[in-house]
């Protein structure tokens, strides 16, 4: 069977911005006096960001003005580490990797939770390498 096409996810994958994602939800956590511990930051890879935040709040609940303002909040906090994204936060070895697929004629794509990806994908200057990409915005069920 030959590979016809790689799908890659984006945050932590792609570029470190897994990392942002943490220090985003961990200030938020910390100014909401959550618990919220890098550990605890594994468990939301691949996680939307209204799941995110209900597994951030562990069984509590809060009204959906007060949820809907978190979230913003939280997406505010992590769109400002955005501005600073070069193409050389592309992670070791994925220029190489990426260059030497296309050239072989595979497909590529991304799969991300995130209603980023796609600014991201531009501030990395990789919308030309990929065929598709499929984020947030695009799937209902992450
Ligand atoms: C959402 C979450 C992040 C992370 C990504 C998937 O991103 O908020 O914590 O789980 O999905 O990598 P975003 O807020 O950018 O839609």
């Amino acid at each position: 069977m030959s590979i016809r096409a790689f799908i890659f996810d984006l945050d932590g994958v792609i570029t470190d911005t897994a990392e942002y994602h943490y220090r985003s939800w961990k200030r938020l956590a910390d100014e909401e006096g959550l618990e919220f511990t890098r550990e605890d930051n594994e468990a939301l890879r691949g996680v939307s960001r209204a799941e995110s935040l209900r597994r951030l709040l562990k069984g509590k609940t809060l009204p959906e003005d007060v949820f809907q303002a978190w979230m913003t909040r939280k997406n505010d906090y992590y769109v400002a580490y955005l501005d600073d994204i070069t193409p050389e936060d592309r992670l070791p070895g994925v220029t190489r990797f990426l260059t030497e697929a296309r050239a072989a004629g595979i497909k590529l794509g991304i799969g991300s939770a995130s209603k980023n990806a796609q600014t991201v994908i531009d501030r990395l200057e990789l919308q030309t390498m990929f065929d598709v990409i499929g984020d947030g915005y695009s799937v209902v069920n992450s």
